[in-house]
């Protein structure tokens, strides 16, 4: 997998310019986090608003509005939680912008990255984030095991991403506090809800299920919450107007 090769390099790269005692020192790292899954379930909508510029399947989705103006908007629209992309190479994204986002918001931020390492979780904390992603396609479940253990033990929560019931029946323990079903297959890019809705029952009610990736209708949100699902994560619906905050707002009303 080219991804995670290109990630191990830049943690390598990152580890020796920044170390591990600094992340653990900075003021971000022993500020008091939010959760995530509790304002899940406390909203009506529980909907996770993501800042998006660019994806693989589309090289621009929203390159003009700063993310400060993005974020800001979501949380005024009454988004349950924030996604904010931290990769470079194919979301346009950066460490920066997390942190940006965190100086101006309140609600549960998730830091949406490819980890493979604990050290990018101790940089997640150190820049705002409430908590984080891991996907099971890319790890296996020694290494979620790992992963999401050391989330918890620096009071982050963990979303842990599926696609299928192999990814899902590898991934379950208690160290998981969302699980979220990925309607978009990663290789094709093809989206299906079905395989979503199909899945739905199998997760465990010990953990808050999201339905993930191109959903552009509130009917589909309707839908999937008569399912099962309690949580909605959505992007590039929104990031592709010039008022994502905006285009939320209208989605829920
Ligand atoms: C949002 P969309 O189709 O609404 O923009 O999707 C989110 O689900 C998607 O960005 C995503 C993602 C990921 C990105 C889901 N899993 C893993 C990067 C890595």
């Amino acid at each position: 997998n080219q991804i995670i090769a290109s990630k191990k390099q830049e943690v390598a790269l990152k580890k020796s310019i920044i170390t591990i005692n600094q992340l653990e020192n900075s003021d971000l790292f022993n500020t008091k986090t939010h959760s995530l899954s509790k304002s899940i379930i406390n909203s009506p909508f529980g909907i996770i608003a993501e800042h998006k510029r660019r994806s693989p399947s589309k090289a621009t989705i929203n390159h003009s509005l700063a993310v400060e103006e993005v974020v800001k908007g979501y949380e005024n629209a009454g988004a349950s939680g924030i996604s904010v992309l931290t990769d470079s190479q194919y979301f346009g994204g950066s460490l920066d912008d997390l942190l940006l986002a965190k100086a101006s918001l309140n609600t549960p931020l998730l830091r949406k990255e490819f980890i493979i390492d604990e050290y990018q979780i101790l940089e997640a904390k150190a820049n705002g984030a409430d908590a984080i992603l891991l996907i099971a396609a890319v790890l296996t479940r020694a290494e979620i095991k790992t992963l999401s253990e050391f989330a918890h033990s620096i009071a982050l929560e963990v979303l842990l991403e599926v696609h299928n019931l192999e990814e899902l029946e590898k991934s379950i323990m208690p160290s998981l506090d969302i699980i979220g079903m990925n309607n978009r297959n990663l290789k094709t890019f093809e989206v299906s809800l079905q395989n979503s809705i199909d899945l739905v029952t199998q997760i465990p009610n010990d953990f808050v299920k999201i339905s993930e990736s191109g959903l552009s209708k509130p009917e589909d949100v309707k839908l999937l919450k008569s399912q099962g699902f309690q949580g909605f994560l959505i992007g590039e619906n929104f990031m592709k107007t010039d008022n994502p905050g905006a285009a939320l707002e209208q989605f829920i009303n």
